[in-house]
């Protein structure tokens, strides 16, 4: 369902943009590296009509993706807040043009369009879910589980998640931490949704070992060749019995276009920092959901701000699988928003107030920030 009535334009006045430092519950390990801190820059818009709110998922160093915080930090202020600064009157729909001849950057675009985003639909008093084309008022929560230190910890750690209700479990691979990893869950929980996340750690030469897994009934494989390995993909697809589902690869509605052409994928993971912002994620979507292809929503950690977005997203109907919209716990022992999202019955609760419809925590959001700038 396309977005049919465009938000209304609002006034720039300005952008303030923060680094924040939030600690994680438990360090987050993936075939790229761990993590224990989640380093985010957030956006405040200031428009004539009001504020409004957008987060920058880049990490701190560019290993999921080439962008990283500090190189966002400075594009950012250099480039992309003054094009839209000089731009005055903006509406939602017409930030990726403005952006569009700047290369790259998408999760940057995709901050700086939610936070006018969010500023116009609450100044319009529409909220982001109805805006995007929701249809339905709670999404099932998977939980995505990093690499542990062996496979009965990752028994331990998921153990864990299904008690607290999540209704599908993801496990981070990595070569030699794969087959395993996989075998234990499957023999300590039986026929549970489940699937794998190699985050680009394989080559076409580890077909072999990537088939072992269709033995285990997975839901999907996620992103095993690298970003721009789109024809290997197809190659590996033939291969492999389980589903391959890319993430890292797709970049644009046009990258899902052409992976859904070559057969790379029969799955799509959307993640709006990804693809340049929620606007572009929905255009997925409808390619997806025209094309029969089931769609899920991923997750960058992100804090209550981008987790109170993605649950508006993975409301649209196309998103048939359980996304990585897990409550703020998993990650935060505090949030940045007054209402951090909670799972209540395996299910996270989309939010219906006007924008993002959350507030912000300013104390908490104070606390956490590292570096400030105003442009
Ligand atoms: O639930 O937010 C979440 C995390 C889901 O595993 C997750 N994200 O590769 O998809 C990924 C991974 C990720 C996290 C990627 C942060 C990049 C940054």
């Amino acid at each position: 369902m396309p977005i049919t009535s465009p938000a209304s334009a609002v006034r720039l006045e300005g952008f303030e943009l923060l680094v924040l430092h939030l600690p994680l519950v438990s360090p987050f390990t993936t075939s790229f590296g761990t993590e224990t801190v989640r380093e985010v820059i957030v956006v405040r818009a200031r428009t004539a009509d009001g504020d409004g709110w957008g987060e920058i998922v880049t990490q701190q160093a560019p290993l999921y993706s080439s962008e990283y915080t500090q190189g966002a930090w400075d594009v950012a202020q250099r480039f992309l807040a003054p094009a839209l600064l000089d731009r005055g009157t903006v509406a939602p729909h017409e930030v990726a043009g403005v952006l569009e001849p700047f290369v790259g950057h998408r999760m940057v675009k995709a901050g700086l369009e939610l936070a006018v985003l969010d500023a116009a639909l609450r100044a319009d008093g529409i909220s982001l879910a109805t805006h995007l084309g929701a249809t339905t008022d709670r999404i099932p929560s998977g939980v995505s589980v990093g690499i542990q230190r062996d496979p009965a910890a990752l028994v331990d750690a998921v153990a864990g998640y299904l008690d607290a209700g999540y209704v599908r479990i993801k496990i981070k691979i990595k070569p030699g931490r794969d087959v395993d990893d996989t075998a234990a869950v499957r023999a300590a929980f039986g026929e549970i949704p489940l699937q794998v996340d190699a985050n680009s750690a394989y080559t076409l030469a580890d077909a072999d070992t990537l088939a072992e897994l269709d033995r285990f009934d997975l839901l999907l494989i996620e992103q095993p060749l690298q970003e721009d390995d789109i024809v290997d993909h197809a190659t590996l697809a033939k291969r492999l019995q389980t589903p391959v589902c890319l993430d890292e690869s797709i970049v644009s509605r046009k990258a899902a276009a052409d992976a859904l052409a070559l057969g790379s994928a029969s799955i799509i993971n959307i993640k709006a920092g990804r693809v340049g912002g929620y606007l572009e994620a929905v255009a997925i979507h409808d390619l997806c959901r025209d094309a029969g292809v089931p769609v899920w929503c991923g997750g960058m950690l992100e804090t209550g701000i981008g987790r109170a977005a993605n649950a508006a997203l993975a409301a649209l109907p196309g998103f048939t699988l359980p996304g990585d919209v897990s409550a703020s716990d998993r990650f935060y022992t505090r949030d940045i928003v007054t209402e951090p999202v909670v799972l209540e019955d395996g299910h996270v609760r989309v939010p219906t107030a006007p924008g993002l419809g959350v507030e912000i925590d300013s104390d908490a959001l104070e606390g956490f920030t590292v570096e400030a700038v105003t442009v």
